[in-house]
């Protein structure tokens, strides 16, 4: 099966056979990056990556050649629909954008599952850790993959009580990468400590023999804290807790990355302290790869600021280096991930990335001064917490002392961390001594494992391990008769069948929309009149998810989502017949080796000369810029002028505008254009061309004009037609 590009993924032929399919690897792929000054389109690049056979590029690349360059490192789409049918059209939307790191989680808490959960509905919060589901998103993803021309990693998170099994499941379902981090089940989750570290060498012993990267979960201690900006000495011990402890278990350093956040948020002076930070964590973990996820503690529901905030974030990574770029969606702070914002959140990276390409070969960071002192004092604090935490007798006795995620500012405490008791916590009093004839039930295994000498892999003692020998994993069905995805999807059967069309933000056919308001009032009385409004435009379950003073008096912006209800039968829709453009470059060297001489005037008793000058002038877009020499009478002028005009300077064409429309001055001055022309015997090597607010094309070429241009034209279109017809003519 392979996905063409204009037909919908289908989720039939995902589901089909699905107990049969394997992924077709394991592991963790990085990009493959190009040699510096590699070439694409007009442009040399220090920092990117082999180009997609298929791809959407940045808006602006349309007048670039729609070049798409890649960056160097991975880019991570945050996918949490909660509903894996709908991850998957997410994953390939952003795959086109240049995403090759799908993180999906769950919508709600996955770690606090206390084992394998297969078989079992969505439930709330939407549950992506189900066979089925990883292995249908695999499935999808290995088709995306085929499609855009480069491997996707799928990464998803090794939590909780249930993290080893977890970790099994992702390493039979070719799951490349995860979470994984004992600290994070500690503080967040309240696991017994002891519990998450014994299952954290499990899970990582696993993880590490399917090739998995991991990326730990430093960055919850800055999005929980009070004041985040404090806590970066702590950053810097959870990280080098996980990452010594993994390979002391068995990960490799190459697949151990640090989820690294820039801890502060604007309006602090956030380049000024994040730097040295980031500074700070490269010089400390060179060993290691770095994760950049953007700072999601200042994200508040003004999707614009926290774009800036990761726009500052990501030029951090350039300044410094970043292996894997993560985005998450900047309407985190007010909805579930919405798609477009997904993909906008990976296109922001891809286009900050783009522009700080090589940065590196024109700015340097100090040696000396503020930048070096500052990471210098940052080190130091974070020496000093791993030395106490030995003094107290280890890191369960710190966490027990509260050391973590306080809000002072190390060696400050405010004794407001988390504290968890070393026998207490979820699963306390579960660790039990392995028996002496221990047997491991599959091959990547950590610790103690009784076996007999013999020749090849360990489980061929027990006939086969379902890691070596896939054939032995037993495929669960879900069991909900009600809550399924084929229940699911035949609720939404006829949208897809028959062409339904629902706008939607998270699923298929949901009815979300969103709609931005300005009422010029204060706060208070705009919301209550968006909600008034929402009501009467219909919109169910209405909900302000941004409000905005722009003035306290003159005015306030608010956002108001909602949902419809209604349809709209796409068989029903007349889409217009699209006009092909010429490409710009064409029409330009078209003009070159023809050159083009057309006279222009608003005629008859018209004073309005915008519109032309719109279609003229250069500066935006208007013919002139293609080298088209142009002739301008000004307003007014009679259409016998016009054409004397036209006669006197061997014009190719005449362009005339007309606004005022009253007792149909229009048609009649357009039929003079062509009579007159006729008359002159010029009609035949003359292009007549009208324009204006309601002149349409029927209009004009009814009126005798080979063609009209009415509102919203630009002068590309009038210089694609000129271009056109002169190639007919000759
Ligand atoms: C991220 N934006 O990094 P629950 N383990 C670790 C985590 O960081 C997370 C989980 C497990 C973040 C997403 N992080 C939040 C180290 C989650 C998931 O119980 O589902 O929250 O565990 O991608």
């Amino acid at each position: 099966m392979t996905l063409k590009e204009n037909d919908k993924l289908k989720l039939e032929e995902i589901l089909k056979d699905l107990d049969k399919y394997r992924p077709r690897r394991k592991g963790w792929t990085d990009r493959k990056p190009l040699p510096a000054g590699a070439e694409v389109g007009p442009f040399d690049y220090y920092q990117i990556s082999e180009n997609l056979q298929r791809s959407i590029p940045l808006p602006a690349a349309h007048a670039m050649g729609n070049i798409d360059p890649q960056p160097d490192c991975v880019i991570t789409s945050e996918i949490a629909s909660g509903r894996f049918e709908d991850d998957i059209r997410r994953m390939r939307m952003a795959a086109w954008h240049g995403a090759d790191h799908m993180m999906v989680i769950r919508t709600t808490g996955q770690s606090h599952y206390d084992g394998l959960i297969e078989g079992t509905p969505e439930g709330v919060g939407g549950v992506p850790i189900t066979r089925k589901q990883i292995r249908a998103s695999r499935k999808a993803l290995d088709l995306i993959e085929d499609e855009v021309g480069r491997p996707i990693n799928f990464h998803s998170y090794v939590s909780g009580v249930a993290g080893p099994e977890i970790a099994v499941l992702f390493a039979e379902e070719g799951v490349n990468g995860a979470h994984q981090d004992p600290q994070y089940n500690v503080l967040y989750r309240n696991v017994n400590m002891i519990r998450s570290f014994v299952d954290a060498a499990v899970a990582k012993k696993v993880m590490a023999g399917a090739g998995m990267a991991q990326i730990d979960g430093a960055h919850n201690a800055n999005a929980t804290a009070r004041e985040a900006w404090k806590v970066m000495p702590e950053l810097l011990v959870q990280h080098a807790i996980n990452s010594r402890y993994s390979e002391a278990v068995g990960m490799p350093a190459d697949k151990i990355y640090l989820s690294s956040v820039p801890p502060t948020g604007t309006p602090a002076p956030i380049l000024r302290m994040d730097l040295p930070y980031a500074v700070a964590l490269r010089e400390l973990f060179h060993r290691y790869k770095i994760r950049a996820q953007m700072n999601t503690k200042y994200m508040e529901s003004d999707t614009r600021e926290a774009t800036v905030n990761h726009v500052l974030n990501i030029l951090i990574s350039r300044l410094t280096t970043a292996h894997i770029q993560s985005t998450i969606t900047p309407d985190e702070g007010r909805n579930v991930p919405w798609h477009y914002n997904s993909i906008n959140a990976v296109n922001t990276a891809k286009q900050t990335l783009n522009g700080l390409d090589g940065l590196k070969e024109i700015v340097e960071l100090k040696e000396e001064g503020y930048l070096p002192e500052k990471a210098r004092e940052i080190k130091e604090r974070a020496i000093l917490f791993l030395e106490e935490i030995l003094e107290v007798g280890g890191y369960f006795n710190a966490v027990e002392d509260g050391f973590f995620v306080d809000s002072g500012r190390y060696p400050e405490r405010n004794s407001d961390g988390i504290v968890r008791d070393t026998k207490g916590g979820v699963a306390a009093g579960s660790i039990i001594e392995r028996d002496k004839d221990y047997m491991a039930p599959i091959c990547d295994h950590f610790g103690y494992n009784n076996l007999p000498e013999h020749e090849g892999q360990p489980c061929d003692l027990i006939h086969g391990c379902t890691l070596c020998h896939p054939e032995k994993i037993v495929y669960l069905d879900e069991l909900d008769p009600e809550d399924n995805v084929q229940k699911r999807l035949e609720k939404t059967k006829e949208h897809r069948d028959k062409g339904l069309l629902k706008p939607e933000v998270e699923w298929y056919a949901d009815g979300w929309v969103n709609t931005t308001l300005f009422f010029p009032t204060g706060q208070d009385m705009a919301e209550a009149a968006a909600y008034e409004w929402a009501e009467r435009m219909g919109l169910e379950n209405p909900e302000v998810i941004h409000k905005q003073t722009m003035h306290p008096a003159e005015g306030t912006v608010m956002e108001i989502k909602g949902q419809v209800q209604f349809d709209i039968d796409s068989s029903t829709l007349k889409i217009p017949e699209k006009e092909e453009l010429l490409d710009e470059n064409e029409i330009t060297q078209y003009v070159k080796e023809n050159p083009m001489q057309v006279v222009a005037a608003t005629v008859g008793e018209d004073e309005h000369s915008v519109g032309m000058r719109e279609i003229i002038d250069i500066k935006h877009g208007g013919i002139e810029g293609f080298g088209i020499k142009v002739n301008y009478l000004g307003t007014s002028v009679t259409i016998q002028k016009v054409v004397d005009a036209a006669v006197e300077t061997n014009a190719q064409a005449i362009l005339i505008s007309t606004i005022i429309t009253h007792g149909d001055i229009h048609r009649i001055n357009m039929k003079k254009l062509h009579d007159l022309c006729v008359e002159r015997g010029v009609r035949g090597k003359v292009i007549l061309v009208a324009g204006g607010t309601q002149v349409t094309n029927d209009i004009a070429t009814e009126s005798g004009m080979d063609a009209g241009f009415g509102r919203g034209s630009k002068g590309i279109n009038v210089a694609s037609f000129l271009v056109k017809k002169r190639k007919g003519m000759q």
